[in-house]
């Protein structure tokens, strides 16, 4: 039988790019080379000649992007001796720093806000066995709080402001860039401390100052409308959005991500929770691709676009999916309409269920 080199993570796969050292020992749980997906049926139904990739980061280890940067925040931390990491997180974080952590055998301790964070990322960081700090208080009060302890106590912030994260998450571009041959004309992103829009933009860059690539793409921000300090151009105190992992009023790369703005000549704009969900949905019934709500913005803020004029046709189009729909179930199924049938265990009952629901 041939022997195929396994895929063992990110930083094997771009160690030349990327701050390690020869003996450096690597925590990776096989993150990165997560699937490009072209859309089928999207276009077609939004009556717009374009194409639309959407690269699905759900599809990592823990079920995020966090995990591109998380493998390199957690190698470092160990190899410069740290035996603690810490974060503040609206889920998605909390849950990637609990399993490399796990993994490295040091410990995590993770500040949340207490009832804002979905089910399935709670149960990750539970399940990993990091320690979950509940705070009465949203992300932005979670992050001064990290900060402050990190200031007096021997633990390593793994939150974006950790420039390794930046450096992890770059890689996403790298991927997109090597499959389509090019950068896109568009990358747009789902929005909240502004991290992974610094780090694509980051990774085109630095593909386009080695020659690799000879364009860069528009880079594209979208915030849930409550929830929407680029847009209103100012921090915003109360955040709110059915999308928790967006839930986020003053973000961590507001600076960084201007310059993004500006060097991509690109924008930020704002979407409804209805746009969002509705969008999540579109993914989910028309091409079979399950994202979480904040990942949906990204396509939510597109479609806008799209629609406005402001992203003309015969454009290549790239959305980021940043987490898994699975991660916040209670919001699927809360505004989910499909028929669920219920019946007796009985061969007439269901050949009815199948007869009355058969589509034409
Ligand atoms: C699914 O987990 O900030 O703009 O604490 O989980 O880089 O912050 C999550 C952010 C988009 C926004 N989509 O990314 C956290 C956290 C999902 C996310 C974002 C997050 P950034």
């Amino acid at each position: 039988m041939p022997f195929r080199n396994r895929y063992t993570g990110l930083i094997e796969n771009y160690r030349d790019r990327l701050p390690v050292h020869d003996d450096t020992r690597i925590i990776s749980l096989g993150e990165g080379n997560t699937p490009l997906i072209r859309l089928n049926n999207i276009p077609r139904l939004i009556g717009k000649d374009v194409d639309i990739y959407v690269k699905y980061e759900g599809l990592n280890p823990t079920g995020s992007f966090k995990d591109r940067g998380m493998t390199l925040a957690v190698t470092k931390a160990v190899e410069e001796g740290s035996k603690a990491i810490i974060c503040a997180s609206t889920g998605n974080t909390s849950a990637s720093a609990a399993a490399y952590a796990a993994r490295a055998g040091i410990t995590a301790f993770v500040l949340i806000p207490e009832g804002k964070i979905a089910q399935g990322k709670l149960a990750q960081a539970m399940m990993h066995g990091s320690v979950v700090i509940q705070i009465q208080g949203n992300f932005d009060d979670g992050m001064r709080l990290v900060k402050e302890v990190a200031a007096q106590a021997p633990v390593t912030i793994v939150n974006s402001i950790n420039p390794y994260r930046i450096q992890g998450q770059k890689t996403a571009a790298f991927e997109i860039t090597e499959e389509l041959g090019a950068a896109p004309d568009y990358h747009c992103l789902p929005v909240g401390n502004a991290g992974n829009i610094t780090a694509h933009w980051m990774g085109y860059k630095e593909y386009a100052e080695n020659g690799i690539i000879n364009n860069r793409p528009v880079m594209v921000g979208y915030q849930a409308a409550g929830s929407a300090p680029f847009i209103k151009g100012e921090m915003v105190d109360n955040p709110d959005t059915v999308a928790t992992a967006i839930r986020i009023g003053h973000p961590q790369s507001w600076d960084k991500a201007w310059t993004v703005q500006k060097e991509s000549k690109g924008w930020f704009d704002k979407c409804s929770d209805d746009e969002i969900l509705t969008t999540q949905k579109l993914l989910t019934e028309n091409e079979g691709i399950f994202c979480e709500p904040a990942s949906a913005t990204s396509l939510a803020g597109l479609i806008n676009d799209l629609k406005s004029g402001k992203i003309p046709e015969g454009k290549k189009i790239v959305c980021t999916l940043t987490g898994h729909g699975l991660k916040d179930p209670e919001t699927a199924i809360k505004q989910s309409t499909a028929p669920v049938v219920k019946i007796k265990a009985d061969l007439a009952e269901v050949k009815k269920a199948i007869l009355d629901n058969m589509s034409e």
